[in-house]
């Protein structure tokens, strides 16, 4: 072989490296494992990409490892002729239209199992900060409003021998119900579909309808998949069948919760106190929850721990590699949100590079 056709054949194989977007810095170590496959074109900061700015990302790409800041529906896929695959860096995936992906024969994968206990550690955090009044404590304190030991001052509800409420029983949800067997709590659940008996009995959960979890749960915690079903599933009707005792953490996503109605039950004593980690404009925040004290606000925090955001990102990256079929796992991605099968459209392209 000649070495102008060698050099040709080199030009051309580099030029058929695939192309992958990353939309945000993320961990560095961990995505550099991309530019082993692909030529990568990284956001340089933290940014909200609007629509143009997705579809503009996506026009010359083969995949994308993207964050909850990234919506990609049908529209930022129209024109994307090569993109075969989307890792999403998350467990929830309602910023994906997998309908849409799936039609157009694109993986989309997300991260499943590895954030399963920081998840849930964090939940019940926020559960107990809101029954003891932790960040409210905290606020008087700081502000110079404690003058003295008060016996009846910032009285909270107990958790211990209390009842608990949990909407969405999946990985989160029985993390959730596996840490209050310590505190002795006696835990409740609603979920799309009940359990089987023996996952039930190793959780000492029992299946209530949505409206007995209501009525029941001395504190409610919200782990659900959001969806056009579950939005505002948590409305000024739910929020009325709750104790007026009792608190609502929501982990999930934010508009499972009816903001407005929220802050009005809080406001008004119809509710004791609530935590919230996600919100349904996020960034921004309801003025009206900001208003209050009887609230616990989180910035969507909850996988935040180092180890489990990195192994989030480990495993995206995987997913990514696999679903274009490159790597050990080509075109087997670890955790494709719906099952990469090799004869159907998406298993072709994921076997495609
Ligand atoms: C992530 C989350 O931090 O996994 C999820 O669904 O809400 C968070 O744990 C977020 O999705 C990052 O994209």
């Amino acid at each position: 072989m000649s070495a102008t056709s060698r050099h040709a054949l080199r030009a051309a194989s580099v030029a058929e490296r695939p192309r992958v977007w990353v939309s945000q810095p993320l961990f560095d170590d961990i995505v550099s494992r991309l530019h082993a496959y692909f030529d990568v074109v990284q956001a340089p900061d933290v940014r909200e990409h609007d629509e143009a700015a997705i579809a503009a990302a996506l026009r010359e790409v083969d995949g994308a490892l993207v964050t909850l800041n990234e919506r990609i529906g049908e529209r930022e896929i129209a024109s994307a002729p090569k993109l075969r695959a989307v890792a999403n860096v998350g467990v929830g995936y309602d910023n994906l239209d997998v309908g849409a992906l799936q039609s157009r024969g694109i993986v989309a994968t997300n991260t499943p199992d590895v954030l399963t206990e920081t998840t849930a550690d964090f939940g019940f955090a926020l559960m107990m900060a809101a029954a003891r009044r932790i960040t409210e404590s905290e606020r008087h304190l700081r502000g110079g409003k404690w003058t003295g030991w008060n016996f009846k001052g910032l009285l909270g509800a107990d958790l211990h021998r209390s009842t608990l409420g949990i909407l969405g029983m999946g990985r989160i949800g029985q993390g959730i119900a596996k840490r209050a067997s310590g505190f002795d709590m006696q835990v409740l659940y609603h979920n799309r579909s009940r359990l089987p008996a023996d996952v039930e009995g190793a959780y000492k959960a029992s299946y209530v309808d949505f409206d007995t979890l209501l009525a029941r749960a001395d504190h409610l915690v919200l782990v659900l998949p959001y969806s056009p079903q579950t939005h505002h599933i948590v409305d000024a009707a739910a929020l009325a069948k709750m104790k007026p005792t009792a608190t609502l953490t929501n982990i999930a996503r934010g508009g499972i919760v009816d903001e407005a109605a929220l802050a009005e039950a809080l406001g008004s004593g119809r509710l004791a106190a609530a935590a919230l980690d996600v919100f349904e404009g996020e960034p921004a925040v309801d003025p009206r929850l900001l208003a209050l004290d009887n609230i616990v606000l989180t910035p969507h925090i909850a996988s935040g721990s180092l180890s489990t955001r990195r192994a989030m990102v480990t495993l995206a990256v995987d997913n990514l590699i696999a679903a274009l079929g490159a790597g050990p796992d080509a075109g087997r991605p670890p955790t494709p949100i719906v099952p990469v099968t090799q004869g159907g459209d998406a298993g072709k392209r994921a076997g495609a590079a």
